[in-house]
């Protein structure tokens, strides 16, 4: 189902509403439960999460829906995947560091992806082959100066910590490449889309986190592996995104680990 002008512009004034509302409700105070070692959930995804869906439920009736919080709802062909607040550490300690990420996909494909940072007020946008904009301004990704590299990386519990220090060791060393972990996958993506970083990688990701910002760092010109393939769309898996220079340079050492 094609996402025509007015629905694509009613859901990002939605997503920006939620968005503004999840800010009120930390201004409130919050109450935060563990999922797990360093990793956390508080009302406000609950919250979020389920504005989204009865929003998307409403305007896409036929459409299924995968959220983190929440989980699967079957659909026809296509499939709403949220994550109601990417870098929940962050937002629950007051760091402008977080957004909204909601892609649409259509049979394994990805067709629409909207980033909302509302501490930032960053407004990412990207429909497939119609291009990637921050607050209305086009995105194209440059390639950097071979000496000024910066990479943005994400670990996890769910990848070994010595692989991550291996793979630091061989920037820092091998490549003098500088790199930045803010702790929020899908907005360090789009950071690759708007060029304050010039690459991003992170061992596993789930597609809740990654959609959106691919389709962005897709249509803002930069690389990136197969996220969906091997079930990404359900079990995530390994994300490398960089421009072309930075991608070129990298894969033959990511390759050898099987990125
Ligand atoms: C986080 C991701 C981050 C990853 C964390 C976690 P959350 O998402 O943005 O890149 O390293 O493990 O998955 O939990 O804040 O939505």
């Amino acid at each position: 189902m094609h996402i025509d002008a007015s629905s694509l512009q009613k859901l990002s004034d939605t997503i920006v509403e939620i968005g503004q509302q999840a800010q009120v409700m930390r201004d409130n105070g919050l109450s935060v439960t563990t999922k797990a070692d360093q990793d956390f959930v508080s009302q406000a995804d609950v919250w979020v999460e389920k504005a989204l869906q009865a929003y998307l439920a409403m305007e896409f009736p036929d459409s299924g829906f995968l959220g983190e919080e929440g989980g699967l709802k079957e659909g026809k062909d296509s499939i709403w995947v949220i994550d109601p607040i990417d870098g929940t550490t962050n937002y629950t300690l007051g760091m402008d560091y977080w957004c909204l990420s909601v892609a649409y996909v259509v049979n394994d494909v990805i067709q629409l992806g909207i980033v909302y940072a509302p501490d930032r007020d960053e407004l990412f946008i990207a429909q497939k082959g119609q291009g990637a904009t921050l607050n209305g301004k086009a995105l194209k990704v440059v390639d950097p100066l071979p000496e000024r590299v910066v990479l943005g990386l994400g670990r996890s519990n769910r990848y070994p910590l010595n692989d991550y220090l291996t793979l630091l060791e061989h920037l820092i060393v091998e490549e003098n490449i500088e790199y930045r972990r803010f702790g929020a996958g899908a907005l360090m993506l789009c950071h690759v889309a708007s060029g304050q970083i010039h690459g991003y990688f992170e061992a596993h990701l789930n597609s809740w986190d990654a959609l959106a910002g691919l389709l962005i760092c897709h249509e803002a010109g930069a690389l990136s592996n197969d996220f969906m393939a091997n079930n990404g769309l359900y079990q995530g898996n390994s994300i490398w995104v960089a421009t072309r220079s930075v991608w070129h340079r990298l894969a033959p050492y990511l390759s050898k680990k099987g990125i």
